[in-house]
């Protein structure tokens, strides 16, 4: 059975639930379902009634088709003058011993790293520090740009720029405008963990808020630049928390079409404050994606991060609406290995990203940040005479 079949066999079992019936007819003929609806998905829908709605959705915008890219992280600093309770990475400022903060010739060095490497984007995320400063991101961004100026920048996130445009007078559009004239391409998605008040004052109570979250990646749209956006979940919201979540995105997104890709981000509880929080199931993990899939009827794509997740997961992510698994990474992250997730050194090579994702039936492409296809690997066959770097990145020591 197809996936339309499927859905067509759902719908036509007696025994379903009357308001699930009506959420599965609505997908089917692609309307838009309401705020209630989605905390009912989330009480009621188990997991393979999920499935099949969202993977119906992944199916009709992309068939088969898996997306990653060739990427690695800077992460300039994880020392931070935030709060999040949730944060097995930064090191506050009174702990700086156990910090790195790095000027804009280390991170130019790890850029040159990767001078004979076929990337496509380097994702900076990291700490909030006041010496890492609007100069010091806009002679960073020209810095890399001079150095290569086809690899996308996708930096930083709207709690550092809260603080830094703050810091530096300008509003969120003028200083977005100069970094973007100064090499900056997008914005990753990072910084929203949960957006309602309730949750976020206990959470992450002194960064950026939820309006202020927005607010940049709406000006980030008005210039022209594709952004992400991301939810931490699975620790102490409701379900209706996080359709409350998904909808500020849906509107945002319905004004300004500027998102691209949702990443929802599994609530990992090493070594952080809020360690007395169990981290939810694998089911809810799978269960979370295809809610999403079905609430953001206007976000292309859903992404699941291999380096959070695990493989695994991210594999039978594929038939719950994802349809993204990010990129090879190349050790080069920390965030989560420090949060307690399964890869302690996140790295794939283009072949197992390519394997992972045929090993579930699905069509593996490499994409660039913006989702042109830079390889279609569907007929793709490794050759063992062809060099490591052809297909795998080096490990850098
Ligand atoms: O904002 C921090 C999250 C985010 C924990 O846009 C945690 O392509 C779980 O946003 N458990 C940063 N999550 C990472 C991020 C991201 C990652 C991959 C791709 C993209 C993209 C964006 O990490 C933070 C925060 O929400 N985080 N600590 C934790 N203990
Ligand atoms: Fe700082 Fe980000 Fe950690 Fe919050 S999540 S403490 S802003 S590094």
């Amino acid at each position: 059975m197809n996936a339309e079949q499927k859905l067509g066999f759902l719908i036509n079992n007696r025994n379903l639930d009357t308001d699930l019936k009506r959420i599965a007819e609505k997908v089917r003929e692609s309307e838009r379902i309401t705020f209630d609806e989605g905390v009912l998905l989330y009480e009621k829908g188990d997991l393979n009634y999920l499935g099949v709605l969202a993977n119906y959705i992944r199916e009709k915008r992309h068939g088969d088709k898996t997306y990653f890219n060739r990427n690695f992280h800077i992460e300039p600093t994880n020392v931070c003058v935030y709060d999040c309770k949730f944060c097995s990475y930064s090191r506050m400022i009174k702990q700086r011993e156990e910090g790195w903060e790095m000027d804009v010739e280390g991170m130019m060095d790890i850029v040159r790293r990767y001078d004979d490497e076929p990337v496509t984007e380097v994702h900076i995320t990291g700490g909030v520090v006041p010496k890492q400063n609007l100069e010091f991101y806009a002679e960073f961004f020209k810095k890399c740009k001079a150095h290569r100026p086809e690899l996308h920048i996708k930096g930083l996130t709207p709690v550092e720029y809260y603080y830094i445009f703050k810091k530096a007078k300008l509003s969120h559009y003028e200083g977005l405008r100069y970094l973007q004239a100064c090499g900056l391409d997008s914005m990753p998605g990072g910084g929203a963990e949960i957006f309602h008040s309730d949750v976020r004052e206990k959470i992450a109570h002194d960064k950026c808020t939820a309006e202020q979250w927005l607010d940049i990646h709406e000006q980030a749209h008005k210039l022209g630049m594709h952004t992400n956006a991301t939810m931490l979940y699975g620790h102490i919201e409701e379900f209706w928390h996080r359709i409350d979540h998904m909808d500020r995105l849906r509107q945002l997104q319905d004004r300004t079409g500027g998102f691209q890709t949702f990443i929802p981000l599994k609530f990992r509880n090493k070594d952080n404050q809020m360690s007395d929080v169990p981290e939810v199931s694998v089911v809810e993990d799978l269960r979370n994606y295809a809610v999403a899939r079905i609430y953001l009827d206007n976000f292309d794509h859903v992404k699941a991060y291999w380096a959070m997740i695990s493989r695994d997961t991210a594999q039978l992510s594929l038939a719950y609406g994802v349809d993204d698994i990010d990129g090879t990474l190349d050790d080069t992250t920390k965030i989560y290995s420090m949060a307690g997730a399964e890869e302690q050194n996140p790295a794939m090579s283009t072949k197992e990203l390519v394997e992972l994702i045929r090993n579930v039936g699905r069509h593996p492409i490499e994409r660039d940040t913006l989702y042109n296809v830079v390889t279609d690997y569907k007929d793709v066959v490794f050759e063992e005479d062809k060099p490591a770097k052809y297909y795998a990145l080096p490990v850098v020591n």
